[in-house]
This record gives C-alpha cells, structure tokens and sequence, in this order.
C-alpha cells in the first residue's frame, strides 16, 4: 500500500503543472474556487459546447476554457486533470489523456489534501443521502459540530471554506471513488452494492469495485453484515462495526422483534422501538442502524443518537407524502432512481399500491425488477423513455400496466385507479433527465400535478 504521504507528494507534483478542470458544473465550479482561495490558477473544458461556464469564471477571471470538441486541446503543460465525476472515463478526452500519462484526479483528492479535521465517507446504491444527513442530524443532537457534503449537494470542496468542524460528513458516489486515491476516511461505511450507474462503469463488478475504494486505510468500517464487503479487502487494522437487518450478533447493529415491536439493538441490548423513530420503512430503520454505528465510531453519546432518531424525518423527495386526497396517499419517491430503491419504496408501503415508474433506464435488468415487484401493486402506470421496455417486463410479470408519455398523464391516469384506502407512489426506478432536469424537478412536477387534479 502506498504511504499516504506519498500520495499527498504525487498530488503536490501534479498540481505543481497547469491544472486543467474537467466540467464546469457544480463541482469544477468548487474546484476553481478553492484553486483560487490558493491562488492559483486554471484551464476549463467542458465536452458541452454550451457549458455555462459563469461559475467557474467568476472563480478564476480570464481563464481559458475548451468548450464542445476537446480532440485538439493541447495536453503539453497539463499537470494534472481534476475531472468531474459525471466525465466517465471512456470519454476520449480522458482517453488521450491516460496515454499521455496526464494524472487523473478528483475533487475529493483535493479535499483529502486540504482537510484539517477526519472524514466520514458514506458510500452505497441507495440511502446515501440519508445516512449523510442523519449522521449530521445526530452530531447537531450530540452538540458535536459536524460539516456535511459531497454528492449530497454542496461540493466537498466548498465544505473548506468554512470553520474547521470536529468531522466532515461525505456523501461519496461510485464515480467519484473510482478516480479518488489518497482518500484515508476516519469512519467508511458502504450502505449496500446493488445495480446502478452500469453505463459509467461498464459492468456491476466495476461499480462495485469502486464502491469498496471507500474502506481503503480507514479505522472505522461499518460493515452491511448482510451483504458483507469481499473478504481481506478491509484492512485487518480497522475496527470493524457490522450492521444487520435481522436480529443482531454480538457487537452488531440489528432489529429484533420484541411483541408486536421491533426494537433497534445492539448486540443483546434494546435500544429503542423502531416505531419511535421518525423514519419510515425498514430500508430507513436499516439506514438508522448504519447511522447508529457511525455515530458510535465517532464516539456520540447512544442517548443523543436516539434522541435524533426520533426527529429526524427524512429528505424531500425521499418517501415523502405530498398529498392525501379522497382518502388516498400521493407518495414522492422521485429519489428512487434505480431497481433496488424503488423497491424498498414499495416495501414500505403497507397496503394496494397504484405504482408510477419510467424515465431514462440506466442499463439495469427490467425483467427482474418487474417479477420482484410485490403483490400489493394493484396498477402500474409507466412514462419517459423506458416507458415501452418497462411495460413489456411488468406484463411479463403478470402486472396491470398502462403506459403513457408524461408523469402529468401517468398522474392523472392513477387518480381513476386509485380507490379510498390505496396509496399511489411514484417510485420511478429510472433517471430523470429524459424529462426532467433532476430528480427534485421531477418530484415538484408529481406534486404539482397531483395539486392540479383537484383544479
Ligand atoms: N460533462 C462533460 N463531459 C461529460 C459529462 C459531463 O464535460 O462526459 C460536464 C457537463 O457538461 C457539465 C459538468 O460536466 O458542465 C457537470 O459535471 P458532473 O456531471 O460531474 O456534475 P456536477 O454538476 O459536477 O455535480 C456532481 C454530481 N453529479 C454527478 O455525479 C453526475 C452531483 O451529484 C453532486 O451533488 C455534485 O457533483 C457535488 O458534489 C448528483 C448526482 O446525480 C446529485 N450524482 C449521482 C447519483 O447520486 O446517483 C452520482
Ligand atoms: P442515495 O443518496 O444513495 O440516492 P437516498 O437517501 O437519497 O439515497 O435515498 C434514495 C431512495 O433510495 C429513497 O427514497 C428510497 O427509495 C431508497 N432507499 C433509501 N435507503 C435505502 C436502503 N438502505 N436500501 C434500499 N433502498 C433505499
């Protein structure tokens, strides 16, 4: 393993070169600034041609920037590229550059270097997010001050420029741990591997592979106990914390059935009925459980934890009830971006469920989405891109389906569904840009919509 103070060298030696910022989105944007809070400078490209490159300009003034076909940018002078990690890296731009032996880097790279308090890194498929701003949440409770960012939303890099906090809590995607090398996580944690972003990184292997960088020269892991990270991968030096959504072992996270409860636990130790914590559905009471081992990794005192655990009730977008109407439940799940998560959604919903799906497919295997599709799905109604393929697979599986353009029009259709007593959720398990500019912008359009039947 190489030492992580050669690592930092490698990164000092690349930066000592041009920079060249790969994206001018959010995150190039984070990166020039902190380029320039040092000031130093930068050259942008951006595979758009109509980048809005406002952000990073007003960051570094006068800066070159490449917009549209990089093929002829020159790479001579190049020390080091800090690419976005939307950039994949069979983009021929990246291409040239790795034959040209240019160093790759990323954003988190950069923090690593500049941070000045331990990091939190929290990895997974789905309830990154969530964990993220729980184990926030739980510092706030704990009085421990605490700064979260990442793929959550404000760029790590932007996270430096405030006061030092006692840790920073990161949401890490698969794309930016794939090209991160000198990360050294206090506490790591990968919440759950399943199919996602397989157009990125080619096949499940190397998004998992990626996901599993997040373990490397941590001292804390927290551990998924039922879906457990390959053997020897984890250094043996590491203390490990293991979390389970069945009836926790010795020194593990669980749920144990106590009566008609289910309690949170430790070991042999109840800590707290489920059913006071402000979270829905046992995906969310699984995420609480990571967060409760994240938080003992960081030392916060299990009376704090759980008192937070009792308040915090989630994000938007996220599970959310955005409407009760005739005695139905309208559901905003729009976060539910893939498989995995749109089932867990649905999971959580008790009773007949009128589901809402469809947007632009990220490569996953439709079919066994649609047979693992629970009973309680009374009705689908598919829209977006994949609406065609999708709806074959959910026929196949012997489900109700209709199938239409827009959400406006899927909305409208479960509303003549849906009767007193049923929930209709919109659990997509699909990416949103086919129709939308985000996942928020797609979750606001559901709520509209459902507001406008009553119109
Ligand atoms: N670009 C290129 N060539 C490409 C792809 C993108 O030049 O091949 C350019 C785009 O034209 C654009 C810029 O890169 O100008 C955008 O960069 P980006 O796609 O990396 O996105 P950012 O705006 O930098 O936002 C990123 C994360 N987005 C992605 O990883 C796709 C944001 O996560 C994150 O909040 C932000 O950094 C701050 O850290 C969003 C996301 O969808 C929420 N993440 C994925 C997910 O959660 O599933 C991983
Ligand atoms: P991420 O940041 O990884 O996308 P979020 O916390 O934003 O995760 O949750 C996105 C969606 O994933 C949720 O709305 C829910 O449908 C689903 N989800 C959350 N946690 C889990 C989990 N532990 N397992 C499976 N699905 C989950």
């Amino acid at each position: 393993m190489v030492a992580e103070d050669d690592m930092r060298d490698q990164l000092a030696r690349d930066m000592a070169g041009d920079t060249l910022i790969l994206g001018v989105g959010a995150t190039g944007a984070s990166v020039a600034r902190h380029l320039a809070r040092q000031g130093r400078e930068a050259v942008f490209a951006d595979t758009r041609a109509d980048a809005d490159t406002r952000a990073v300009l007003e960051a570094l003034p006068g800066s070159a920037t490449h917009l549209g076909d990089l093929s002829g940018v020159d790479l001579e002078g190049v020390g080091c590229i800090v690419a976005s990690p939307g950039v994949a890296p069979h983009e021929p731009f990246l291409k040239r550059a790795e034959a040209a032996g240019v160093p790759v880097v990323s954003d988190i790279d950069l923090f690593c270097d500049a941070a000045r308090a331990p990091i939190v890194a929290v990895t997974g498929s789905n309830g990154k997010s969530t964990v993220v701003s729980l184990v926030a949440a739980l510092c706030e409770h704990a009085g421990v001050a605490a700064a979260a960012g990442g793929n959550l939303g404000t760029p790590a890099l932007d996270l430096i420029d405030g006061p030092v906090p006692a840790f920073y809590v990161l949401e890490l995607s698969s794309f930016q741990l794939q090209r991160t090398s000198s990360l050294d996580a206090y506490c790591a944690s990968v919440l759950n591997v399943t199919p996602d972003h397989l157009d990125w990184h080619g096949d499940f292997e190397a998004y998992a592979a990626a996901k599993y960088r997040i373990y490397a020269r941590c001292e804390y892991a927290v551990v998924n106990a039922d879906a457990p990270p390959p053997r020897g991968l984890i250094d043996d030096r590491a203390t490990m914390l293991s979390v389970t959504a069945g009836q926790p072992g010795l020194r593990q996270f669980g749920l144990r059935g106590r009566g008609a409860d289910t309690m949170f636990a430790f070991g042999d130790r109840d800590l707290m009925p489920v059913s006071e914590c402000a979270l829905a559905g046992r995906h969310n009471h699984v995420n609480a459980l990571a967060a409760l081992a994240i938080g003992s990794a960081m030392d916060l005192p299990m009376s704090a934890m759980l008192d937070g655990l009792r308040v915090f009730s989630g994000l938007p977008h996220r599970h959310q009830c955005v409407a009760r109407r005739r005695d139905v439940d309208w559901i905003d799940d729009s976060k539910a971006t893939n498989s995995a998560s749109a089932l867990a959604s649905v999971g959580a919903v008790a009773g007949p469920l009128v589901l809402l799906a469809g947007g632009r497919g990220k490569g996953e295997d439709l079919a066994a989405f649609a047979q693992a599709l629970p009973r309680h799905v009374t009705a689908c109604v598919v829209y977006g891109e994949n609406r065609e393929g999708l709806a074959d697979r959910l026929r196949d599986a012997g489900l109700s389906c209709t199938v239409t353009e827009t959400l406006n029009e899927a909305v409208a259709i479960a509303a003549t569904l849906a009767g007193p007593g049923d929930t209709v959720l919109l659990a997509p398990a699909a990416a949103s840009q086919d129709q939308f500019a985000d996942y928020r912008a797609r979750g606001r359009a559901f709520a509209a919509a459902v507001e406008g039947l009553d119109a």
